[in-house]
Order: C-alpha cells, then sequence, then structure tokens
C-alpha cells in the first residue's frame, strides 16, 4: 500500500467510489472510510453501486451513519470520470462495468482476471475494511469516531467476528480501531442483522442437507440473496462434522453457490471453479467462495442435480488432496 500514490493518482478528477453489486457491509463501510479518508486529504468524491441494499445489516449501516451511497442509476457518470474500486476488481461477475476509468482498486480477493490500474492494492486479509482502517493509520490520518465504528463493523461482519479468513492485519486494525469505536453500537447492528424472512432459508437448507464425509451440501429451493445465502453456508459449517459446507439457491437465472471451507489443503476458490467448471464459474477466498450454474445447463430432475453437484465437489475434494 501507498497511500501518497493513490492520493496522486485521483488528486484533480471526478472521482466515483465503487463497490460490487448488492453491497455488503464489508463493501459500504470501505467504500465510507475510504471518502472519508479523501475528504481528509482535500479530495470529494461520490460513492456508488448497482443492485440494491435490502438486507437489514446493510441498510443499518446507511441509515444510522447517513452514508450517502447511491445506485448508479441515480448518478450522472462521464467517461472521464475517474472509478476507484473497493472490495471487487474489474471484470468480477459481480460488479457492474459503468461508465468511468477504473484507475484504482482496493481490495481482498483474489485476483480472477488480471488488470492494469494506475494503483492497485490488493491483499488476502479478513476484509477489506482492514486494508482501508491502514490508510488512517499509516498515514497517521484522524480517524473519528463515525469513521472507525463503521470500519469495525464492516471487519466483524466479513471475518464473521474474527472466525474467517483473519489474519495478524486484520487483528492489528481492530487493534487500532478499538479507541475510537463505538463497539456497543457495532454489537447491536451485529446482533440484529438477522430478518424473519431470512429464517426460511435457514429451515430450507436444514431440511435438505446431506452430509457426505466432512462434506455439507444443501439446496435452498428458491430464490435468496448472496448474502442470506452465505450465512447459511456460515451455519452449515458451524455443523461439528462439517469442514466443507456447499449451499446452492435457485434463482429464474440459475444457481446460486456460497461454499465455505476449513479443510485443511484446500481452497474454496479454486475447489468452486474447479468443480462447477464446463457447467458454470466459480471463485474467491480460500476458506469462502461463490459460483453459478446458468439456467440452460441445470439439470430437471432435483435429485440428478443434487448428484451431479456432489460428484463435481467430491471429485474436486480429492484431486486437490492428491495435489498437495
Ligand atoms: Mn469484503
Amino acid at each position: 500500500m501507498d497511500w501518497k500514490k493513490l492520493l496522486e493518482v485521483v488528486r484533480g478528477h471526478r472521482i466515483w467510489i465503487q463497490t460490487h453489486n448488492f453491497p455488503d457491509p464489508d463493501a459500504i463501510a470501505s467504500a465510507y472510510g475510504l471518502k472519508k479518508f479523501f475528504e481528509y486529504h482535500g479530495i470529494e468524491a461520490g460513492m456508488c453501486y448497482n443492485g440494491h441494499v435490502d438486507k437489514v445489516s446493510v441498510v443499518k449501516l446507511i441509515e444510522i451513519f447517513e452514508i450517502d451511497i447511491k445506485p448508479i442509476e441515480e448518478l450522472n457518470l462521464r467517461e472521464k470520470d475517474y472509478v476507484v474500486l473497493v472490495d471487487c476488481q474489474k471484470y468480477n461477475s459481480n460488479l457492474t462495468d459503468i461508465a468511468g476509468d477504473e484507475v484504482a482498486v482496493i481490495d481482498h480477493h483474489k485476483t480472477v482476471k488480471p488488470c492494469e490500474y494506475l494503483y492497485k492494492d490488493v491483499r488476502i486479509v479478513g476484509s477489506c475494511s482492514t486494508l482501508i482502517a491502514q490508510y488512517y493509520k499509516e498515514s497517521g490520518t484522524p480517524i473519528d469516531n463515525k469513521v472507525a465504528t463503521v470500519l469495525s463493523y464492516g471487519l466483524k461482519m466479513d471475518t464473521d467476528s474474527m472466525n474467517r479468513g483473519v489474519t495478524k492485519l486484520d487483528i492489528e486494525m481492530m487493534y487500532y480501531l478499538y479507541d475510537y469505536t463505538d463497539y456497543k453500537l457495532v454489537q447491536n447492528i451485529y446482533n440484529n442483522g438477522m430478518e424473519l424472512r431470512d429464517l426460511r432459508a435457514y429451515g430450507a437448507a436444514i431440511e435438505s442437507i446431506q452430509i457426505y464425509g466432512y462434506i455439507g451440501v444443501a439446496r435452498i429451493p428458491f430464490d435468496c440473496q448472496d448474502a442470506l445465502i452465505a450465512m447459511v453456508s456460515d451455519f452449515i459449517l458451524k455443523l461439528d462434522a462439517v469442514t466443507i459446507a456447499i449451499i446452492y439457491a435457485e434463482r429464474p437465472t440459475g444457481l446460486k453457490f456460497s461454499v465455505r471451507n476449513e479443510e485443511p489443503g484446500i481452497h474454496a476458490g479454486d475447489l468452486t471453479m474447479k468443480a462447477l467448471e464446463g457447467i458454470g464459474d466459480g471463485g474467491g477466498h480460500s476458506s469462502m467462495a461463490g459460483g453459478f450454474i446458468p439456467a440452460e445447463n441445470r439439470i430437471d430432475n432435483k435429485e440428478d442435480e443434487d448428484w451431479m453437484i456432489y460428484q463435481r465437489f467430491v471429485s474436486a475434494v480429492e484431486q486437490a488432496k492428491n495435489e498437495n
């Protein structure tokens, strides 16, 4: 990370900080933290996303902290504008290519398709909020209570309360943010993030779960948001016997996957990519990944489809184990 270079790159331009589509708390927190960082250094920036936000965990964050992030259709974007991507990278399937030049990226996900930027900071840590917090610390930029609280919440959410993908930097940044953070507020939003409609997805996954060795596989037979499928996947991983959770939900456009892993020697992103090779795509971190099978590659019979998915993941797991 080179905070001076980042400021140099964006200064003097009309800037948009863009998150991935259907942003989660970490994406929103990162955008907000970066906007305020720029602001301190005399640089104005807007924040935007595509898709919509309706998860209570995200809606609350935006409302409580009055975060002025807007859907792209409400903005007047121009080709010569500069775009800074946070919590995502160019060519990701969950990122809309908007008008404007993607000149910079700050992300904590593995790069799927390499791309040149004027400024690039991609490091595999637990949350993008962690990286943004470090910009404050390293540059000695004063951090206020609001920014620290928002970043702490993003960090807590994306690491599942320091449970998932945590690195030393995440812990250092949590420690750094602590003194400036309203932790009561963080815990309050964190502990009230579930909605009644979420329970239907949990219920469906519990109904359908199959355990094969240490692999837990469950289908949610209706559409639900990425964030919810991911929450169900985290939940299934909590089962004592399960070290790899594979959850998929049915959408009109296809099957959406969320994969969680704590099995040594397995990389969830690579595993999902391999398992869905030829019929869809997938990718992500070592401990968490997403994937998709488009409707045209699906199988009509659900039992056959469940079996096919299971087979594909098991052989991908076996292959990965053999390579180690
Ligand atoms: Mn993130």
